[in-house]
């Protein structure tokens, strides 16, 4: 039998080239072209000013410089704004970047003017030659200055506000004035970013004699950025091909589509007949890709004795940089996921979206989530930190109960369809939790701690995760004549296993070998039709639909062969490639079934041995059924009714130093929730990447603007990421398997869960070490020591 691999921990297949590396980046594509072109960016230094003059005329005699490009330059839709990728019917003040800046810009880093040269150090001599006049504008700092508006980041937006939007189940505030208990709070999260190891990446070469253009983009949309640069160079789609190689890390960043870059190094291989390179590096990624998280909110929230929630108000600011080329996304995840695995009785959110001259804002792993999660279970601690309960007790007389799924919130979901939880147990998720991490005996460990003059305390948060979101993803899957099978999906992949995971469900769907299955991402050649790497929907989405595809290629493959053995479909099995009757020693390899599927077998006839040991039909004739296709494969595409509902609930230990108060981290536990795991191995590795990023989010890594807007820890000499000695080594994680109802394998989702609570869940410990309320994240020792001598009792 062939050995069941769903759900198997099967080592990454993808890992060996990583490791040894051979893995292949873009910036390592077209190196021994002798013809390859480079190209820089002059990118602008004031965050809000108006350009009166752009001078480059000491440029182009610069021995090697072969092109640059203003504004001015670009004609055609190439000379309009970019794409505004999610309009929301709210965003009224929409607003997107030109390619390079029109007359204005809008924040440190913002493209003006584009360089092709003979190599990278050309082009970046040229650019430091290229002369702006600017006529310097106050900048937009920051969510406080934005809401003041003194001054306006667009002129046609004078208060700033580029959207504002509610969204209500039931009378909150009549709730909140009725409650016997009401509580205010004031809860921020500070702008940071994901800071994948590869920055972004573009090579393109065009093709005069076949009007072809060939892109390679270090993306998470391969067909997302085909579209774009079809439709702003004007090419039929038909003409481009998007090919995504080694992407190292994505995050969200890579979503976005299409960069300025990623339009002008294509256009320049048109324009110049040469292929063209643009390689981002580090301070441009600061200054130049996206950031997020920043939000301020306001909550009032009224309960009963039990701390049950009987209104929850929610007001918050969401700071979007100075564009939003990714629409209301961030803010409306926020508004519609924070209420987490709970089911408080009225609700209402509002929010803000308000322009700054800053970096732009888009989806970074866990989109919104964090916030939003930080909110509510700060709200529940605040909760039991009033009545006097413990935490989980708060909790628990909140959650949904698994009873009550389909749990229906009475709210839209970023989908645009009902926000509808599928599946969960949140009281048993708990319960392992609190096993997990000794929730019960804590305060035992706290004693035994404190008898040594040791400070720790202990931190819960829940949330629950939108997974597998559509519209749809489609999969081709090709038995070839040596019995191996390539299976072929859109989506891109950027690190999270996905040639090792759909290979094992399409090993264990058609009965082959794992180690006989290949996974092709990200070539628009293969599979034209994807929409792409992101909101943890690769599982769902690409893994649904391999599995459909692969069961179309196997019922070819039992009819081919049931004719092939004279036996009955139903009499059939397949394992470890073979397709055998069962009892019986009759058997067809698949290989050879490949063979017998294509009609022009009988021209290899004498070449081939496995095929003259079977004729089916005569010669001439296409020996597939009537009504088949030649070709032994199955395509099929996977849409799903609406997105699957994971979920998950942290806990960490932490002790703060009294003196330094240095944090650190003495245990983190997981408990989570994605449906029926493919590959346990690779979601605990999701969960250790998330939980190293969230340390980060939660403890280290933040946007230090001026008041002028220059980004000031612009690289990594300044912007703090946590290392291996800050990120905890051990991670116990438990799993619970509610499968999902919604596709055919009962996935959910899992590729943000170790991000989404860490703010919440360190905000909760410190606070329950020291005894004062966080209401603010990351927090620093020097923050922490700030707050001991604000709260002191003096
Ligand atoms: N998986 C599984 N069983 C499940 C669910 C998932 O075995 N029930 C596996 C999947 O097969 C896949 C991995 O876990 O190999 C993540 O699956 P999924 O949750 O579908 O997430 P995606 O594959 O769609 O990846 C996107 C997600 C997001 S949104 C960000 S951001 C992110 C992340 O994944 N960026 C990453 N993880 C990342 N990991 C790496 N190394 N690099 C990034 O850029």
């Amino acid at each position: 039998m062939t050995t069941k691999m769903f759900g198997a921990k099967v080592p990454r297949v993808e890992d060996q080239r990583f490791l040894r590396g051979q893995g292949r980046y873009v910036d390592d594509l077209l190196t021994d072209d002798p013809r390859l072109l480079h190209s820089a960016v002059l990118r602008s230094p004031h965050a809000h000013a108006r350009i009166l003059d752009i001078d480059v005329s000491d440029v182009l005699d610069v021995e090697g410089v072969v092109a640059v490009w203003t504004w001015d330059d670009l004609t055609g839709p190439m000379a309009e704004p970019l794409p505004l990728l999610i309009p929301h019917p709210t965003l009224t003040h929409g607003r997107t970047q030109y390619a390079l800046a029109k007359g204005e810009v809008n924040y440190v880093g913002e493209a003006i003017a584009f360089v092709v040269a003979v190599d990278r150090y050309v082009a970046e001599d040229a650019v430091s030659r290229i002369r702006v006049d600017y006529e310097y504008l106050e900048p937009v700092v920051g969510i406080p200055a934005a809401r003041a508006a003194r001054t306006a980041v667009h002129p046609d937006v004078p208060d700033n506000v580029g959207a504002r939007m509610t969204q209500e189940n039931g009378d909150a505030r009549a709730a909140i004035a009725a409650a016997p208990h009401t509580l205010s709070l004031d809860l921020d999260i500070e702008r940071s970013a994901c800071t994948p190891m590869e920055g972004r990446g573009t090579v393109a070469r065009w093709d005069p004699d076949t009007s072809r253009l060939t892109v390679w983009s270090s993306t998470q949309t391969s067909t997302g950025v085909r579209g774009c640069v079809a439709a702003k160079l004007g090419l039929d789609l038909a003409k481009v091909d998007v090919i995504t190689p080694d992407v190292g890390g994505g995050f969200g960043v890579k979503v976005v589509h299409p960069w300025p870059e990623e339009l002008l190094v294509p256009l320049a291989s048109m324009t110049l007949g040469r292929p063209v390179k643009f390689t981002e590096d580090r301070r441009e990624h600061f200054i130049s890709s996206a950031h997020e998280r920043a939000q301020e909110h306001h909550v009032e929230v009224g309960f009963d004795d039990d701390g049950r929630v009987l209104g929850l108000d929610v007001e918050f600011w969401h700071d979007h940089g100075a564009y939003t080329p990714y629409g209301l996304i961030v803010p409306i995840i926020t508004s519609t996921q924070l209420l987490g695995p709970y089911k408080p009785q009225s609700y209402r959110v509002t929010f803000e979206s308000v322009y700054t001259n800053t970096v732009i804002v888009t989806p970074y792993r866990g989109a919104g989530r964090p916030q939003g999660c930080f909110v509510m279970e700060r709200t529940m601690d605040a909760i039991a930190a009033y009545l006097g309960k413990d935490r989980t007790e708060v909790r628990s007389a909140n959650f949904i109960q698994p009873d009550e799924f389909p749990y229906e919130h009475g709210l839209v979901f970023q989908d645009g369809r009902e926000l509808t939880y599928d599946s969960g147990d949140y009281p048993a998720s708990l319960a392992k939790l609190k096993e997990l991490v000794g929730w019960d005996e804590f305060e035992d460990f706290r004693a035994e701690m404190a008898a040594q003059g040791r400070r720790v305390g202990i931190g819960l948060a829940c949330y629950v995760e939108g997974t597998g979101v559509g519209p749809y993803e489609g999969a081709h899957v090709h038995i070839e004549t040596s019995g191996k099978v390539k299976a072929s999906i859109g989506l891109t992949t950027q690190g999270q296993g996905h040639q090792t995971a759909f290979a094992q469900i399409v090993a264990d769907t058609l009965g082959v070998r794992f180690e006989d299955v290949e996974v092709v991402t990200g070539d628009t050649r293969k599979m034209p039709y994807s929409v792409g790497t992101f909101a943890s929907r690769a599982a769902v989405m690409s893994g649904s639909a391999v599995h459909l595809a692969a069961l179309r290629a196997k019922e070819k493959a039992l009819r081919i062969a049931a004719e092939a053995l004279e036996a009955a479909e139903d009499d059939l099995e397949i394992a470890d490639g073979v397709v055998s009757v069962k009892g019986t020693d009759a058997s067809i390899d698949l290989g050879t079934v490949a063979v017998l599927s294509n009609p022009l077998r009988y021209a290899f006839d004498e070449a081939s041995k496995a095929a003259t040991q079977f004729r089916v039909g005569d010669p001439g004739k296409p020996p597939v059924a009537e009504g088949d296709e030649p070709g032994l494969e199955g395509k099929d595409f996977y849409s799903p009714p609406r997105s699957t509902f994971a979920n998950g609930m942290h806990a960490v230990i932490v002790e703060t130093d009294p003196d330094t108060a240095e944090i650190t981290i003495l245990k983190y536990a997981v408990v989570h929730d994605c449906g029926h795991l493919i590959n346990p191995m690779i979601v605990e590795g999701q969960i250790h990447g998330g939980v190293a990023q969230g340390v980060g989010g939660a403890l280290y890594e933040r946007m230090a603007y001026d008041e002028s807007g220059q980004l000031l820890n612009a690289s990594f000499m300044d912007f703090l990421m946590p290392y291996v000695t800050e990120v905890p080594t051990t991670i116990d994680i438990d799993h619970l398997e509610t499968p999902s109802p919604l596709n055919p394998l009962g996935i959910k989702g899992a590729g943000e869960a170790g991000v989404i609570p860490s703010a919440a869940v360190f905000a909760a410990a410190i606070e329950d070490a020291e005894g004062f309320p966080i209401t603010a994240m990351p927090i620093s020792p020097s923050e922490l020591f700030a707050l001991r001598l604000e709260h002191a009792d003096l």
